[in-house]
């Protein structure tokens, strides 16, 4: 049988997370300094484009109940040209997307359009969604600016659309913009409200593997017709070429 690796797990089922972020953006917009900011408090401003993907593992209280300890994966990718058009499995199972853009480059504020409508598609409208408005160290003026996308996103959500107007480079608003976006996910994840029929199979599969007498965990030295189905449904990180750093 092909080796399970499914998103949310970070490649092993033993430690599957209980949260799933992942960014969105174009490149160089901040991405990877915006989760450096969260997780570390630190900037280095040297850029270092992501190559395709990082992983992160971060360990908080539930923001709701303030009690037991979850684990959020944070799923970084590379917003360059070549990567695009992004592997499905990075949708998968997400429980909340940070979208960013540089508000000092136009170009990263117009392809929001494509970024937001490409999420939708993967996840549907409901997955809750924070945007960063990132580099306002360079231009505060920005923040006071009226956005089309962002007025045009609140009327379709009946205002549920958080903004936050963040820098990485002097930490303005980042530990806000990811709290908030780790209490929607929570939020989203407690109601059940997960999404589509591949989330579906894909939570199907991920508890089967688990189960000692799970349907993948029996017979698994034999080529029968489940797991021939089975691995129509795999979704094999190596063939994305990911650099997971966790
Ligand atoms: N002034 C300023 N510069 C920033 C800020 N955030 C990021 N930068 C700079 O912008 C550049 C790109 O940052 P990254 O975090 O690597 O961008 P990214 O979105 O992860 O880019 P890709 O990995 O290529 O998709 C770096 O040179 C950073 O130093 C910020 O808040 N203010
Ligand atoms: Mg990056």
């Amino acid at each position: 049988m092909s080796k399970i690796t499914l998103p949310g797990t970070g490649g092993n089922l033993e430690k599957a997370s209980d949260l799933k972020i992942i960014l969105l953006g174009d490149s160089a917009v901040g991405k990877s300094k915006l989760v450096e900011r969260f997780l570390l408090n630190d900037y280095h401003p040297q850029q270092l484009s992501t190559y395709a993907l990082t992983l992160y593992r971060y360990k908080c209280l539930n923001p709701i109940t303030k009690k037991k300890e979850i684990t959020v994966e944070i799923w970084d990718t590379a917003g360059q040209e070549r990567f695009q058009s992004i592997h499905p499995s990075y949708y998968h199972l997400s429980h909340c997307c940070i979208l960013c853009f540089d508000v000092t480059r136009k170009i990263t504020y117009k392809n929001l359009e494509k970024w937001y409508q490409e999420l939708v598609e993967q996840r549907g409208f409901n997955l809750p969604l924070i945007l960063i408005a990132n580099k306002i160290d360079l231009d505060p003026s920005r923040a006071k600016k009226v956005y089309g996308f962002i007025e045009k996103r609140r009327e379709e959500r009946k205002g549920d659309f958080p903004v936050y107007f963040c820098s990485a480079s002097d930490g303005t608003n980042v530990v806000s913009a990811f709290r908030d976006a780790i209490k929607r996910a929570m939020i989203f994840k407690e109601n059940g409200a997960n999404g589509d029929l591949s989330d579906e199979v894909l939570r199907f599969i991920e508890e089967e593997s688990l189960r000692e007498d799970g349907i993948f965990n029996k017979n698994v030295n034999e080529e029968n017709d489940m797991d021939l189905n089975f691995k129509e449904l795999v979704i094999d990180k190596t063939n994305t070429a990911l650099d997971v750093n966790v």
